[in-house]
């Protein structure tokens, strides 16, 4: 399961050049949502700085963006950014015209720095004196914004009287790069079946030994939505994994209706007694209330195909059935239990899974939802919810996986052969 991050991360498309030799796809660090409600300029010495972690050690920070366009009062043409270690100590410099990066209007401004190679926090700070507004975003939460100054560096106490400094982030992003993995895909057999799965192996080297995650996608050929997929995490800088595929899908389905394909993945790490009750999971948005915002959550399915527990990314139990409290709190009633602690709201809570298409090049996937599931049965009967196996579509799939670093690397890789379903 994914932890809610600080900052989000964004595969920087525009046209920063690749300096490193192997041509490491660079990653981009910020806080901001893209779109700034205000802006502002500091005059005398002081700049716009922003705190920044590094995604892994001696990650090599190549280029700034700037969201700003020119003051109207223009007071200076040149413009400072300085990029300081979590001492405050100066690593990398550039000076320039603001006329050549920033215009009348607001737009990213992309400024290529000397590279240099970063670890645990650093500041990116940026000096207009006065001739630049750096765009404010001031609806995604605090994200490390602060106000600096040099010689001696230092940072200064926060004075913006309209805005407070944990609800301001300037608008600054870190681009930068490290070594990404390199990905050996084979898939072993034409033909899936659960009598014969199909096996796909991969060999995978990270350089600088920070793997995260290997996910399997299976496709069918045309539509390219994903009909099966898989999970494995990774560390160090080697791995060798091996998944399989039965040529089969998962649905859900209530008393009413059902969906296909649903993306279950095995549950990894649970007790021996659990595991049984919480044997996959599969994501979907949970709507609480109508009106209310959807929730990303994780469903999880018993080795039967119950539906046993629901529990949101941010690790908020909305619910469990009988078998699984009784597991986790044998001392408390289930009638009790459900009155106090289950949110889910009878015929008014509802739960979509996700589909999701991986385009051909290189086009990020995306995810659209299948029909919602009403929920109005009785968790004692586990919201009659069932996921069941079946067997796919008889056609051709296609094996593709991703495998990312802790660095925010993403490397997909296609299998060149197809996978036939009779
Ligand atoms: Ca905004
Ligand atoms: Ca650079
Ligand atoms: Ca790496």
């Amino acid at each position: 399961m994914t932890p809610a991050r600080i900052f989000f991360v964004i595969h920087l498309l525009i046209s920063l050049t690749c300096q490193a030799a192997l041509c490491d796809s660079f990653v981009t660090l910020a806080y901001d949502d893209g779109e700034a409600e205000d802006g502002l300029w500091i005059d005398d010495m002081r700049g716009h700085s922003v705190l920044f972690t590094a995604p892994c050690e001696n990650w090599t920070l190549s280029g700034v963006a700037v969201y700003g366009k020119l003051s109207p009062e223009y007071r200076s043409d040149i413009f400072v950014l300085e990029v300081w270690d979590e001492d405050l100590n100066l690593v990398s410099k550039v000076m320039d015209r603001a006329g050549s990066f920033f215009g009348d209007e607001f737009d990213w401004a992309l400024v290529d720095i000397p590279d240099v190679e970063v670890s645990g926090d650093f500041f990116v700070s940026f000096y207009e004196f006065a001739g630049v507004y750096v765009g404010m975003d001031l609806d995604s939460g605090p994200g490390g914004s602060l106000i600096a100054a040099r010689n001696p560096n230092r940072i200064l106490e926060w004075d913006v009287e309209a805005y407070r400094d944990n609800q301001t982030n300037w608008m600054i992003r870190a681009a930068g790069y490290s070594p990404a993995p390199d990905v050996d895909l084979n898939v072993l057999s034409g033909n899936a079946s659960r009598d014969r799965p199909v096996a796909v192996d991969l060999k995978i080297r990270d350089p600088d030994r920070n793997l995260k995650s290997a996910l399997l996608y299976v496709v069918k050929n045309g539509s390219r939505e994903v009909v099966w997929s898989d999970l494995r995490e990774l560390d160090g800088g080697d791995a060798e994994v091996r998944f399989s595929w039965p040529g089969t899908i998962f649905q859900v389905s209530d008393d009413r209706s059902s969906t296909a394909p649903v993306l279950a993945v095995d549950t990894a790490g649970l007790p021996e007694n659990a595991s049984l009750y919480l044997a996959c999971y599969a994501t979907c948005a949970l709507q609480l209330r109508e009106g209310d915002p959807l929730i990303t959550a994780f469903a999880y399915f018993g080795d039967d195909g119950k539906f046993n527990a629901l529990t949101d990314a941010l690790g908020r139990a909305h619910y469990q059935s009988r078998d699984v409290h009784n597991i986790t709190s044998p001392d408390v009633d289930y009638m009790d239990y459900m009155a106090k602690n289950i949110t889910l709201q009878k015929d008014d809570s509802m739960v979509a899974f996700y589909r999701v298409v991986v385009p051909s090049g290189p086009r990020e996937p995306y995810q659209m939802f299948h029909q919602p599931f009403l929920l109005s049965r009785s968790p004692l009967f586990n919201y009659r919810l069932e996921l069941e196996e079946l067997d796919a579509d008889p056609g051709a799939y296609l094996a593709i996986v991703e495998v990312e670093d802790w660095a925010y690397n993403t490397v997909r890789v296609e299998g060149s052969s197809k996978i036939e379903v009779t």
